[in-house]
């Protein structure tokens, strides 16, 4: 059964930092499935796209300069709720409202070195995920741990 995906990326300052790893193992211990993963230079016209709502804002130029200033991780994570799931897991956009315990509440401080992103709904899911994703590249696979992450699985 298809449950609901999500992007997820590491961005250039969480890949440079060293924490792929512990931003992976964050979604898996919750119990997510990755379903697809890529390390990525996005170009230019693609962080613009991806950051469009933001164009004409102040930190649009500074945004767009730093998510192409090196490789990101490009992730979709699958499981139940998981779009807002994952945003209460990464915590507040600015770490100094982020609390402990959340991705960015753990391992950030500024801002505008915020290690990673995550949709905010499920049009942005979806939008996103075909930006960053052609169809081969999700994989479908099933788990036989699911019985012990859902209670209906
Ligand atoms: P989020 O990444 O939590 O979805 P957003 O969509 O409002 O947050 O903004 C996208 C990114 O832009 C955010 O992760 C960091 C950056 N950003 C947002 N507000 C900012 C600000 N006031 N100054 C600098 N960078 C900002
Ligand atoms: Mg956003």
């Amino acid at each position: 059964m298809a449950r609901e995906r999500t992007f997820i990326a590491v961005k250039p300052d969480g890949v440079q930092r060293g924490l792929v790893g512990e931003i992976v193992s964050r979604f898996e211990q919750k119990g997510f499935k990755l379903v697809g993963i890529k390390l990525m230079a996005p170009s230019n016209d693609l962080a613009r796209r991806h950051y469009g709502e933001h164009e004409g804002k102040g930190f649009f130029a500074g945004l767009v300069s730093f998510f192409t200033s090196g490789p990101i991780v490009a992730m979709c994570w699958e499981g139940d709720n998981v779009i807002e799931m994952a945003r209460a897991m990464m915590g507040k956009t600015n770490p100094k409202d982020a609390a402990p315990g959340t991705i960015r509440g753990d391992l950030a401080i500024d801002v505008g070195r915020n290690v990673v992103h995550g949709s905010d709904s499920p049009e942005s899911a979806k939008r996103e995920l075909e930006l960053f994703f052609a169809a081969g590249e999700l994989v479908e696979w099933s788990r036989g741990v699911d019985a012990h992450v859902y209670e209906k699985a």
